[in-house]
């Protein structure tokens, strides 16, 4: 049985309380390893170790951070199959998605910001002959980074690279459904020659470790990626105590498909954004509205691809689809399959779980699942499910898909298919979502604002924009 310690001013530590909590592999069902049961008094330990090393992180100068960053990123590519594994067995993810995704954005993520810090810059302002303004940024202290299951060391990666690239020192708290990568991420962390209380990583219930973090009176900004249930109780307490966040929430997003799209790259692009990660990626296309006169053809042609999809052991390279992250989601996602039946849907394929022989016989599995003929403002389509399961859905006007597509509390991705790109960039600005996808899905740059309007966040990460998240900026006037 392995025990994961925290990791506090480059330590591994275990929690204050003695007590751990059981970490379950989602595709065997079992106990495979034990988490801290962490309390405030970890978490103030941690940001006491993190304060103790700012002076001297933030004071660095930005080479000698990026190197020890590059450094990481080198590490983890070097252990990326050790990696990749640990990732697939903790989160229930196929191995060649953990190999081919999650583990290469890990290193992008460290590679993209310990670079992008050496190219930062500010603006000035000149009065004529009166002064001279300069906008003066500064890292902001100890940051505050929390994460979710669905992509672990990807998402836990994306928020503490450019808090440490600013100069930040960070108190990180991954979920305590997928803590093995940040574990082994705090190891090579301290390989790669981080000082100690740079990286500080505490595991933990979210309400207790994480609510720790979150109220900490000399944490200034929060990065949370989450529900956005979370995110509104975790804006309740930070809120009044000013902080700066950066919010990542929920997303109900649609693919929108017209008549003159390229067919087989739709159908193609259309599976893969309903299914990817088990339909556990908040930018998963789960609501696709298709123009009228296509409906049927793309109907087929769609449900005969996932037809296709196997479901069963993540470790099994002809898996494309491997377990639930927990128990608990696997029947949140079941129990929505049975709204969606009560809601008057018609069932075209899958529907529901899946019973692998052997190993995973007692792992949480269900079939990729089509429903047809539901309103676009029932609950199945309104309300982020997170899970294996798409609807399709007729449009005959424009305006009624920008209805339907902005019907939701969510604002995070869409992506939209047609070859007219006089509509494409037309209905882009009215499609109320931080992302839209033309012809294309999930491609990404890392340079680009990432993030969602409504309820599906506030701020952006990405590029400048994180970094800047990570600082205080300060404007300079001198008169001349
Ligand atoms: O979220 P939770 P989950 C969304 C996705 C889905 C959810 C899945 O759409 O809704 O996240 O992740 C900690 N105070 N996105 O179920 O429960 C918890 O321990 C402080 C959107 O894990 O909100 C975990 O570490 N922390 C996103 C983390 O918060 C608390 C991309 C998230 O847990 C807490 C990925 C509390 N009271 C998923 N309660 C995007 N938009 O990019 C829990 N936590």
């Amino acid at each position: 049985m392995i025990f994961l310690a925290n990791l506090i001013n480059g330590e591994s530590t275990a929690p204050a309380s003695g007590s751990y909590l059981d970490n379950i592999n989602p595709a065997t069902g079992e106990v495979y390893s034990k988490i801290p049961d962490s309390d405030e008094r970890d978490v103030n330990a941690a940001v006491d170790a993190a304060r103790k090393a700012f002076p001297t992180w933030s004071g660095l100068p930005k080479e000698k951070r990026s190197a020890l960053l590059l450094n990481l990123s080198s590490l983890i590519e070097k252990n990326l199959e050790r990696l990749a594994l640990a990732e697939s067995n903790d989160q229930g993810k196929p191995l060649w998605l953990s190999r081919s995704v999650d583990i290469p954005r890990a290193v992008s993520n460290f590679q993209f910001y310990a670079t992008a810090a050496l190219h930062a810059h500010t603006e000035a302002h000149a009065m004529e002959q009166t002064a001279i303004n300069y906008t003066l940024r500064t890292p902001i202290g100890v940051a505050g980074c929390i994460s979710p299951w669905n992509l672990p060391l990807y998402l836990f990666t994306w928020k503490i690279a450019p808090a440490l690239a600013a100069g930040c020192t960070v108190v990180a708290k991954p979920s305590e459904i997928t803590p093995m990568t940040a574990y082994l991420l705090g190891e090579l962390s301290i390989e790669a020659g981080l000082p100690p209380g740079v990286l500080n990583i505490v595991h933990g219930l979210g309400p207790k470790v994480g609510m720790s973090i979150v109220s900490h009176p000399t944490i200034p900004a929060i990065s949370f990626t989450g529900g956005t249930k979370t995110g509104a109780v975790i804006t309740q307490t930070a809120g009044p105590m000013f902080k700066k966040l950066s919010l990542e929430l929920g997303g109900k997003n649609p693919t929108i498909i017209f008549a003159d799209a390229d067919f087989d790259k739709t159908v193609q692009t259309a599976v893969r954004s309903a299914f990817s990660n088990q339909g556990e990626i908040c930018l998963c296309g789960s609501r696709i509205l298709i123009e009228r006169p296509l409906y049927e053809r793309f109907k087929n042609a769609f449900v005969e691809e996932v037809k296709k999809l196997r479901v069963g052991d993540p470790l099994e390279e002809k898996n494309w689809l491997g377990a639930i992250a927990s128990e608990q989601h696997f029947q949140k996602i079941l129990s929505y399959i049975e709204l969606a039946k009560t809601e008057g849907g018609i069932l075209l394929c899958g529907g529901k779980a899946v019973q692998p022989e052997g190993r995973c016989a007692n792992g949480y599995f269900i079939e990729p699942t089509v429903f047809e003929g539901l309103s676009y403002d029932c609950r199945t389509n309104q309300e982020e499910i997170f899970g294996p399961v798409v609807t399709l859905q007729p449009f005959d006007a424009e305006d009624d898909v920008i209805r339907y597509a902005n019907s939701t509390e969510y604002g995070l991705a869409c992506s939209l298919w047609t070859s007219d790109l006089s509509r494409a960039h037309r209905m882009a600005g009215q499609l109320e979502f931080g992302i839209v996808w033309i012809n294309c899905w999930l491609l990404r740059d890392l340079r680009t604002p990432f993030g969602g309007m409504k309820n599906s966040g506030v701020g952006r990460e990405g590029g400048f924009e994180a970094l800047n998240f990570f600082t205080e900026e300060r404007n300079v006037c001198i008169r001349i």
